[in-house]
Formats: C-alpha cells, sequence, structure tokens
C-alpha cells in the first residue's frame, strides 16, 4: 500500500433530529448527540489505522452558523488528528457554505478548506507518490455546475477531485453533475458529498458518495459510515464502507403466519434482542407485522397493542445499546379459509371468485379498469388514502373487505 485516507461527508454537526419527540428524555439527549458521537468515532477510527489525511466532502455542519458546543466538539477533534499529523481537506456544501466565516474557535493547522472561487490543488508525496487534491466550496447555499472548474489532472501520480454535487440531478441548485463528466475528468478518485446514501461508481474513476455518517431520521435508515480508502503503488484503489453511527434507524417486517397468539410476545422480544447484537450502538426500531394470522384479532385491540409496546420498551431507557421500539405497524390479515367460503355457492362466494378471476388476469387491460374502481371502493371503505397498494396487495384486501361487509369474518 501507498497511503489510505478517509473518505467522510454530509456528517451534518448539530443536526436536529425528527421523530425523536416520543422518547424518554435520557435517549433524545443519546440521539441529539449521535452526529457528533459518530463524528468522535470516526476520527478515533483515523488515529486507530493511521491513515494519512481525512476528506470531508462538505455538509459538516447541519448550518452554517453552529453552535458553539458543535463547533468545539469539531475543533477538538480536528486537534487529535493533528497530534498524529493527520491532514483533513474539507470543502463546504449547501448546508454550510461559507460556515468558516462564522466560527469562534482558531481552526488546527492541518485543516485545508477549498476557496469558493476557483479549484485548489494541494500537493503531498507518500511513500513516493506524489499526491494531488483539487476541490472547490460553495460560496452560497446554491451554486452552478462546479465540475467544470477542474482542470485536466496530469497523468504523473494520484488525483483526487472533492466536490459536493448532485450526480444526474434535475435540481439546478446544488451542482447538478453528469456522470460522464465526471468520469471524462481522468480523476482517479472523485470523493463526493451531498447524496445521503452510500453509492459508487467503479470504472476507471472511482466516483463514490459514501453518504451521511449518522442517520437523523427514520427515513435514513440502515447502517452509516464512510469510505477507508487505501490506494497500491500501481494506483489500484481499494476501498471498504465502514460504520459509524451512534444510533441506528431500522425497519423490520415480521411475517406472523405461522405465531400463535401465545409465541407472539416472545416472538417479538425475541427481534429486539437480534437486533441488539447487531451491533453496540443504541437502535430505534420499527416493526411491521406481516401476514395472515391468528394475532389479528388481539394485535386489533388498541388497548392490547399499546400494552405490548410498553412490555418491549420496558427497561430499554437505561440501555448503551438500547433497542427501542418506536411503533408497531400492524398489516396483518385474518386467518380465513377462502376454500370454505369459495364453495358455498351464494352471493360471497361469486364475489370472492371475480376478484380472484382479476387476480389470474392481473396483465389484462380490461382488469386494470374494473381494478382501479375496486381500489378506490377500498380506500373508501377503509378510509385509507394515497397508499400506493401493489395491484395484488389491492385485491386482497378488497377480498377481505368484502368478507367483514357481508358479516362471515372471524
Ligand atoms: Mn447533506
Amino acid at each position: 500500500m501507498s497511503f489510505s485516507f478517509m473518505h467522510a461527508a454530509d456528517l451534518h454537526l448539530g443536526c436536529l433530529f425528527s421523530g425523536i419527540d416520543e422518547l424518554p428524555l435520557d435517549l433524545q439527549q443519546r440521539v441529539i448527540d449521535a452526529s457528533l458521537n459518530a463524528f468522535k468515532k470516526l476520527i478515533n477510527c483515523c488515529i486507530e489505522l493511521s491513515v494519512d489525511f481525512v476528506i470531508i466532502s462538505g455538509d459538516i455542519f447541519e448550518t452554517n452558523r453552529p453552535t458553539l458546543r458543535v463547533q468545539k466538539v469539531f475543533v477538538e477533534q480536528l486537534k487529535r488528528l493533528a497530534e498524529f499529523q493527520i491532514d483533513t481537506f474539507i470543502v463546504t456544501g449547501n448546508h454550510d457554505a461559507a460556515v468558516f466565516d462564522n466560527l469562534v474557535f482558531t481552526m488546527p493547522d492541518n485543516l485545508y478548506i477549498f476557496p469558493t472561487d476557483a479549484v485548489k490543488i494541494y500537493e503531498r508525496v507518500f511513500n513516493n507518490m506524489p499526491i494531488k487534491i483539487a476541490g472547490i466550496s460553495y460560496a452560497q447555499f446554491e451554486v452552478e455546475d462546479l465540475s467544470i472548474k477542474f482542470p485536466q489532472p496530469d497523468s504523473e501520480g494520484f488525483n483526487i477531485a472533492i466536490l459536493h454535487c448532485d450526480v444526474g440531478g434535475s435540481d439546478h441548485r446544488y451542482s447538478p453533475v453528469l456522470l460522464t463528466d465526471l468520469e471524462q475528468k481522468g480523476y482517479n478518485y472523485w470523493a463526493l458529498g451531498h447524496v445521503h446514501t452510500m453509492k459508487q461508481w467503479i470504472n476507471n474513476s472511482v466516483i463514490q458518495y459514501p453518504g451521511v455518517l449518522q442517520g437523523r431520521h427514520r427515513a435514513e435508515n440502515g447502517e452509516k459510515g464512510c469510505f477507508l480508502v487505501k490506494v497500491a503503488s500501481d494506483k489500484s484503489i481499494d476501498s471498504r464502507f465502514i460504520e459509524f453511527q451512534d444510533i441506528i434507524w431500522r425497519e423490520v417486517a415480521i411475517d406472523l403466519t405461522e405465531t400463535a397468539p401465545d409465541m407472539l410476545v416472545d416472538m417479538l422480544l425475541d427481534v429486539k434482542e437480534k437486533n441488539r447484537s447487531l451491533g453496540q450502538v443504541g437502535c430505534l426500531l420499527s416493526l411491521t407485522l406481516k401476514g395472515a394470522t391468528r394475532c389479528h384479532n388481539w394485535l386489533q385491540m388498541s388497548d392490547e397493542s399499546a400494552d405490548l409496546l410498553l412490555e418491549l420498551r420496558e427497561g430499554e431507557e437505561r440501555l448503551d445499546n438500547f433497542v427501542w421500539v418506536t411503533s408497531i405497524i400492524d398489516r396483518t390479515n385474518p386467518v380465513v379459509d377462502w376454500n370454505d367460503l369459495r364453495n358455498q355457492e351464494n352471493f360471497l362466494s361469486e364475489v370472492i371468485l371475480f376478484i380472484e378471476e382479476l387476480e389470474n388476469s392481473l396483465t389484462d387491460q380490461n382488469a386494470e379498469n374494473k381494478l382501479h374502481a375496486l381500489s378506490e371502493a377500498t380506500e373508501i371503505f377503509t378510509g385509507v388514502h394515497g397508499l400506493k397498494l401493489e395491484q395484488k396487495e389491492i385485491l386482497s384486501k378488497a377480498k377481505l373487505l368484502i368478507l367483514q361487509v357481508l358479516g362471515e369474518g372471524e
């Protein structure tokens, strides 16, 4: 290996988290600190692995006026890197454009902030390999395509470009760029920021987004982190994703088809423990229950489902590696003997057979029209709107609904 670096982006230090109002206060504080804790974990790892430098590709801060506390954590952590002679290269993004004009601490000497008016290039040599690191920062919240400002690099050594941009994006505000334009520039590595989920395109150039370091709400679920990039003396790139989140949002679907009511609580407790064993972080877990199950009727009782949530949350607020069940979404159906109903030769059986006929001819245009009407009727009856149901799901809902209306349900 010739050298290595860490490529992070979108730290959003000091971000506000959404959907945490119902958490106990201890856990709320833990979530509020999560972006800072994830950043500290990243710095620990850089020191442990002795990387040669760190790149942060914009949106380091949630706003361009971070609080004193957030600024202090940032500066303290960079100073720790300085003690180990690890440089940090930063561009600003749309969230933190011009933030460095607003900070009240002196930045350490190991921090290199790219200017906003033109691409700047820093040069380094690691194990005899010359490295050039090019980048440009956002001057304000909205910018045009900044990639055109990057010069064609020379072929000597290893060339890195740092940019906060929207690859393939149609939004004109955040430096929309074309993937092919980045590829044609000839840089070995494009260290991108802005897109919050990890994404990579590996061809002649390695072009990648690490995504956020810490998820900020339920939609940013799953593992979050950044790339450890190792470059060999032949310039080949080995890039590995490392998790750094301090709190993880997870969504788990559980099929209860085979679950009897007396197994339900133990089964969900077991799901909770399995999630805890996945890592030493706090977990905010949303459960969706599915399947035609004997648990359905019990789950329909609101008192019981509220109790179930309390049972699953018991004692979690005291644990470092808590698993807090944020919600239980009940999408279960009752158990119905369709064969029996089908054979009854009455109005109900005729309707069921009609729906099943539709199920069997889903590709037919005529069926599409009937299906549309059926979907609207289901929405009117159930009061559920705007759900983009799959066609099959619409039909199975319609079947259950007709059963309910005609009074044959459990
Ligand atoms: Mn961002």
